[in-house]
């Protein structure tokens, strides 16, 4: 089971990534060399979602799952991102908003498929940062996002989703984002909270993963800076 591994990897102090594929900027030489340079590597997880859905998901997953036993595990930026060709799904509820579709609406919708597929379901306190500029899933959202220098409001905010029984956190500084979120606000929520905390979005090179890490997370998420430079896989892999 894959939460079971998270948990155990997290108690072992074992550093977690996931590499994110997003569908939309994928073709699919560029697909299959992030995977087996991935694979090689030895990278956790593979996360596959994002803000639009222009081509067939389940397509993606099964050109992943061609090539690697790595777990993919869906990270939806909407309903039509739901696919029983992946291992599991992060259902997230998007906790720094107040999006009510976005809170509990679309898992209404998602539940009887989620019921019926094999999909290990894992909730996610999901929570995005403020940065520099407005990212994809700010907008798409239509939420605000957490103030970027109150941490204070972080930590409460992942504490309510650990009070409320989610699973999982993850710090969002949005893909693409210039920079990744404040290591003191990842600092607060890991002091606080208890559930594996996910952090991602700016995370660019080798320095940038072990300050994050160090700062609490225990999984961090690259999808940009992977996909400009496949490369980066094999070096941040062996930096860590
Ligand atoms: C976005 O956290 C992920 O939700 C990954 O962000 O594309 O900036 O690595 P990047």
């Amino acid at each position: 089971m894959i939460y079971s591994e998270i948990i155990e990897k997290k108690q072992h102090a074992k550093k977690q990534i996931a590499v994110l594929i997003d569908p939309e900027t994928q073709n699919i030489q560029k697909l299959e060399q992030i995977v087996k340079l991935a694979t090689n590597s030895g990278v956790d997880y593979f996360f596959v979602g994002g803000s639009l859905t222009n081509i067939q998901i389940d397509e993606v997953i099964k050109s992943i799952k061609k090539l690697t036993n790595i777990p993919v595990i869906l990270f939806p930026g909407n309903l039509l991102q739901l696919s029983n060709f992946a291992d599991g799904i992060l259902l997230l509820s998007l906790i720094s908003g107040r999006n009510a579709d976005l809170l509990i609406g679309n898992h209404i919708v998602a539940a009887p498929f989620l019921k019926n597929s094999k999909l290990e379901v894992i909730s996610c306190g999901y929570m995005i940062v403020e940065g520099e500029r407005t990212t994809s899933v700010q907008y798409m959202s239509n939420t605000n996002p957490l103030p970027a220098d109150k941490s204070e409001i972080a930590v409460a905010t992942a504490l309510a989703g650990e009070l409320l029984g989610l699973k999982s956190l993850y710090l969002d500084a949005g893909s693409g984002a210039t920079k990744h979120v404040s290591l003191n606000m990842i600092s607060a929520v890991k002091k606080n909270t208890n559930i594996p905390l996910i952090v991602g979005g700016g995370i660019r090179s080798k320095e940038d993963a072990i300050a994050v890490f160090s700062a609490g997370a225990d999984i961090i998420v690259i999808g940009t800076a992977f996909e400009k430079n496949p490369s980066l896989i094999a070096e941040i892999v062996q930096g860590i």
